[in-house]
């Protein structure tokens, strides 16, 4: 384990962390939920707002690419997470089917690029600005959160990590649920305001206010910026 503590501006308080034991998670940045036809297109333009979605959850794109390049650099760990679902659905719930449906983008249905959210399709592959280095996990959940019925807890305690910087998509869901899970299993955690986002700014901006007013449950708000500040000096001498 390296001695190097490492100190990020965030808010409401500062972040000390030793980059060997803290992981950056990359949630969900896979084809469905940022290119048009993918799955998120489909549910938002069914309320006339699929291009703005798409647009919105593509911000976080170059500030990933920084903070990958900056966690790389300090040999911290990366995972990464994809909601997909296997072929035959039998993972995919009676709730969470139902939603799909009535929202316009069943999980399954095909869309123009393949069926949505289904596993080996071209919605569920890491987009191609982001694509992981083969020995970094990617791991597939059926659900939104992903610590549910997955190895994610196993494979982070298994390597001694304590602390997570969250970055991906969507902001007041797959990134909520999953920092929550983290939470309630005693990770520090921060989240980087402009390396996520929510296909909604509104919703966005209220995540953040809920951190602010609830740090002491929802961990710290930070920016990708003091992120690669934090690790850059370890990077420099790794
Ligand atoms: C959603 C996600 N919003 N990755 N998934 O269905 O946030």
């Amino acid at each position: 384990m390296s001695e190097d503590l490492v100190t990020m501006n965030a808010e409401p308080w500062e972040l000390e962390f030793d980059p060997s034991t803290t992981a950056l998670m990359v949630i969900d940045m896979q084809n469905d939920f940022t290119l048009a036809g993918g799955y998120c297109h489909q549910y938002m333009e069914a309320r006339g707002m699929g291009d703005d979605a798409i647009a919105t959850l593509r911000t976080p794109i170059e500030p990933i690419q920084r903070c990958l390049e900056a966690a790389r650099g300090a040999g911290m760990k990366v995972i990464y997470t994809i909601e997909s679902h296997w072929a035959d659905l039998s993972d995919a719930g009676p709730s969470k089917m139902d939603g799909t449906i009535r929202v316009g983008a069943p999980i399954g249905a095909q869309g123009p690029h393949g069926r949505n959210l289904v596993r080996g399709d071209w919605g569920t592959e890491v987009i191609d600005e982001l694509k992981p280095l083969p020995d970094e996990h990617v791991l597939h959940k059926a659900g939104k959160g992903g610590f549910v019925a997955t190895d994610l807890d196993l494979i982070l305690r298994s390597a001694g990590i304590t602390h997570l910087v969250f970055t991906g998509i969507t902001s007041d869901c797959c990134v909520l649920f999953t920092r929550q899970g983290a939470r309630d299993r005693g990770y520090h955690t921060v989240q980087l305001y402009d390396a996520c986002a929510a296909s909604v700014q509104e919703n966005h901006d209220a995540i953040y206010n809920m951190i602010r007013t609830h740090p002491e449950a929802f961990g710290l708000m930070g920016t990708s910026e003091a992120f690669v500040n934090a690790v850059a000096p370890v990077a420099a001498h790794a």
